[in-house]
């Protein structure tokens, strides 16, 4: 945790350096060659990007919520592929972890996550499992003092890249729904683990995702998050709980970015004799996605302190979630409407960012399942 806010400030000041100095320079050779350079990913390692989230006992910088949120305003306004690369470690790979498992576990996986030694991914999807996550057909059988695991996961992010997965599988055949599952640790070269090939996306080139496939794969008893058998739903929803928020502030990120280049095109791009950004037409634009940059900033600021008070924030996360992404594709289509026929060809980063901010509203739960969430919870606290 920042103990002040001098230091938070410092920290902020050379995230936002980096982001300016060495990530947005490099975005367009990510975008080419589809990988993060290794250089680059050196550099994140050395200034502890990997475990700014995970506590200091095990070797991060273990931040806040509204620290981390903060920390993603600043990621988000260059290609989300960087952030994606340090995001699983910070995120969904390393927090069911932290969360619910045992100390033995998080003394032996969560330094190496901090560190950025290994990468990680969270696999809960599959191929008839998405938005109805509780239906996952993936198994993991008790033999002896192993489970022994098999099923297929759908589009798991870092998959190719990552030394550990945190898998939900069935655990109870004879429960259909939530109750049945649990969450294992699975060790990369574990025989039987595979990866499909790298999943060919709309955008978001040099972040990877892929098929996990589970066959026959044996993992020590040892590795099944916390040692209890069917919490491992809840262990997901916690994990997107805080996952979602992260998300909700990346998109403010990323808006900023698509404003600020939009703003500066409209200073430099001349019509009708005047620069555009005279024009009130465009003055529209540029004011409507300020305030909603605002706004979701705010939001997401709230439902961070809230959190970091120790609320349940399931209803602020998806809401921060469902507002910060749509106000996020909002400002991305202004922005690629501002630079005209420029905004379409790849020349100008808005092109690419268009493709790439498309994921926020799919990923960690649709804006759909964010709507049901909220209202679930609503009609809930009602009944009560
Ligand atoms: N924190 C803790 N527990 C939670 C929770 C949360 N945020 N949300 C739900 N739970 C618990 C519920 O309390 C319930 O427990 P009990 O049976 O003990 O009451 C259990 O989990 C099942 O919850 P629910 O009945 O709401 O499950 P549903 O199957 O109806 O589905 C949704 C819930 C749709 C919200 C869930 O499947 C979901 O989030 N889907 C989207 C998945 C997603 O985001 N995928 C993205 C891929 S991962 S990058």
């Amino acid at each position: 945790m920042i103990r002040d806010s001098e230091t938070l400030t410092i920290l902020l000041d050379s995230i936002r350096q980096f982001v300016d100095e060495v990530l947005i320079p490099r975005e367009q050779e990510v975008a080419e060659t589809d990988a993060i350079p290794q250089d680059v990913a050196a550099q994140m390692r050395g200034m502890g990007l990997f475990g700014l989230t995970i506590p200091e006992e095990y070797g991060g910088l273990g931040v806040t919520m509204e620290e981390e949120v903060r920390i993603a305003f600043e990621l988000g306004r260059t290609s989300p592929a960087f952030r994606s690369y340090i995001g699983t470690n910070n995120g969904i790979g390393s927090i069911g972890i932290l969360l619910d498992g045992t100390p033995a576990q998080r003394q032996h996986f969560l330094p190496k996550l901090a560190s950025g030694e290994i990468l990680s991914s969270f696999c809960l999807t599959e191929p008839d499992a998405g938005s109805d996550a509780a239906a996952l057909k993936t198994t993991a059988v008790r033999d002896g003092d192993d489970y022994i695991l098999n099923g297929t996961k759908r589009f798991i992010t870092n998959a190719p890249e990552a030394g550990i997965y945190t898998v939900m599988a069935r655990t109870d055949t004879q429960i259909k729904g939530a109750g049945g599952i649990s969450a294992f640790i699975v060790e990369r070269n574990t025989p039987g683990l595979s990866l499909g090939k790298n999943d060919h996306k709309m955008g978001q080139r040099g972040a990877h995702t892929s098929d996990v496939i589970f066959d026959n794969v044996r993992v020590p008893a040892s590795q099944l998050i916390g040692g209890i058998e069917g919490i491992g739903f809840k262990t997901a929803m916690k994990v997107l709980d805080k996952g979602r928020l992260h998300i909700a502030a990346i998109s403010i990120g990323a808006a900023d970015r698509m404003l600020e280049d939009a703003l500066r095109y409209s200073l430099e791009r001349k019509q009708f004799g005047k620069p555009i950004a005279e024009f009130q037409l465009i003055q529209a634009m540029l004011a409507d996605s300020k305030a909603e940059i605002y706004a979701a900033r705010c939001m997401v600021l709230d439902a961070a302190r809230m959190r970091d008070e120790g609320r349940n924030v399931s209803t602020e996360a998806s809401c921060a979630k469902m507002f910060s992404t749509e106000m996020c594709g909002r400002v991305a289509d202004r922005c690629v409407q501002i630079h005209g026929g420029a905004g379409y060809v790849s020349e100008y980063a808005i092109e690419r960012f268009y493709r790439d901010v498309r994921l926020f509203r799919l990923y960690e739960g649709t804006t759909q399942i964010q709507q049901i969430v909220i209202a679930r919870n609503m009609i809930r606290e009602t009944q009560q």
